[in-house]
C-alpha cells in the first residue's frame, strides 16, 4: 500500500527542484546576455606575446607592450569610462590565451578562429585608476609579460 504521505513528499521536492532549475537555467542565461546597446565596443587579439586592443568606432588598434624597464605596459590600453557598459570580442592569432582582469572579475578563453564575447560595466572609479589585465593560459616562453590594463578615463 501507499503511503500518501510519501507520494506528497515526493511531489513537493521534485517541484521544489524543478523550479530551482528552471530560475538558474533563465538566470544564466540572462547573465551571459550582451548589451543591445554598449557603450563601448572593444576587439581583443591574444598574441605570442601581447593583447591588441581595437577600437571599431575610432578604426584604431593598440599593441599594448610590457617594457622590463619600467614593469609597466606601452603602446595602449583598454580605455573605458566610469559605469560604461562594454563590450569585449576576444580571439587569438596564434595559440590559446586567456583575457583576464582579475580586479573586476572578469576571465574569457581567447581562442585561435572563434570569437568569445562578453560585456561588463566599468567600475565607478576617478579616471586614471588602473585594472590589470593578466594573460592567464600558459602560452609560451613571455606568457607572464603578457599584459595590459584597463584604464577609467
Ligand atoms: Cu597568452
Amino acid at each position: 500500500m501507499v503511503n500518501k504521505y510519501e507520494v506528497l513528499w515526493t511531489l513537493a521536492v521534485v517541484g521544489l527542484i524543478a523550479g530551482v532549475a528552471a530560475y538558474s537555467t533563465i538566470l544564466l542565461y540572462q547573465v551571459d546576455a550582451l548589451p543591445s546597446h554598449p557603450g563601448e565596443y572593444v576587439e581583443v587579439k591574444g598574441h605570442q606575446w601581447f593583447w591588441q586592443f581595437c577600437y571599431p568606432a575610432n578604426h584604431t588598434c593598440y599593441n599594448v607592450s610590457y617594457d622590463p624597464n619600467t614593469g609597466g605596459t606601452s603602446g595602449g590600453a583598454l580605455w573605458a569610462s566610469p559605469g560604461e557598459s562594454v563590450q569585449v570580442n576576444v580571439t587569438s592569432v596564434d595559440v590559446i590565451h586567456s583575457f583576464n582582469i582579475p580586479g573586476i572579475g572578469v576571465r574569457i578563453d581567447a581562442i585561435p578562429g572563434r570569437v568569445n564575447s562578453f560585456a561588463f560595466n566599468a567600475p565607478v572609479a576617478s579616471a586614471g585608476t588602473e585594472y590589470l589585465i593578466q594573460c592567464t593560459e600558459f602560452c609560451g616562453s613571455f606568457h607572464g609579460t603578457m599584459r595590459a590594463y584597463l584604464v577609467l578615463t
